[in-house]
C-alpha cells in the first residue's frame, strides 16, 4: 500500500511538472511599470517604483539591448527584438543602469520605501 501511494504520488509529480512545463512560455507576471527600450533610449529615463515592485522592460528596437546595472546587482542579458524581462526591486535606493552593448545609453531606477498597506 505504501508504495502503491508514492507511485501515485509520483505521477501527480510528474503530471505536476509536465503541466508547469507545458505553460505559456516565460509568461509576463504582472508589473507596476514598463520600459522601453526604444531607439537606443531607455523610456523613462528616470522611473519611481516602490520597494517590491517588479518592473517589465521590453527591447522595441531592432538591435540587441541590455539592461545591466552599473553595479552589476542585476543583468538582462542580451534583449532581442521584443524581448522582455523583468525585475523586482526589492531595496529602496537609487538604481544605474546601462545597456552593456551601447555604455552610453543610460537610464535610472529610483525605489522608494514600500508602499504603506491600503
Ligand atoms: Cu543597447
Amino acid at each position: 500500500m505504501k508504495a502503491l501511494l508514492s507511485g501515485l504520488q509520483a505521477i501527480l509529480l510528474a503530471f505536476a511538472l509536465t503541466s508547469a512545463a507545458g505553460a505559456a512560455p516565460p509568461s509576463l507576471l504582472p508589473a507596476v511599470a514598463t520600459v522601453h527600450i526604444k531607439d537606443f533610449k531607455y523610456n523613462p529615463p528616470a522611473l519611481t517604483v516602490h520597494a517590491g515592485d517588479r518592473v517589465t522592460f521590453v527591447n522595441d528596437d531592432d538591435e540587441a539591448h541590455t539592461v545591466t546595472a552599473s553595479d552589476k546587482s542585476f543583468d538582462s542579458e542580451g534583449l532581442d527584438t521584443n524581448g522582455t524581462w523583468q525585475h523586482v526591486f526589492i531595496k529602496s535606493g537609487t538604481y544605474h543602469y546601462l545597456c552593456e552593448l551601447h555604455p552610453y545609453m543610460k537610464a535610472t531606477v529610483i525605489v522608494l520605501p514600500a508602499a504603506p498597506a491600503k
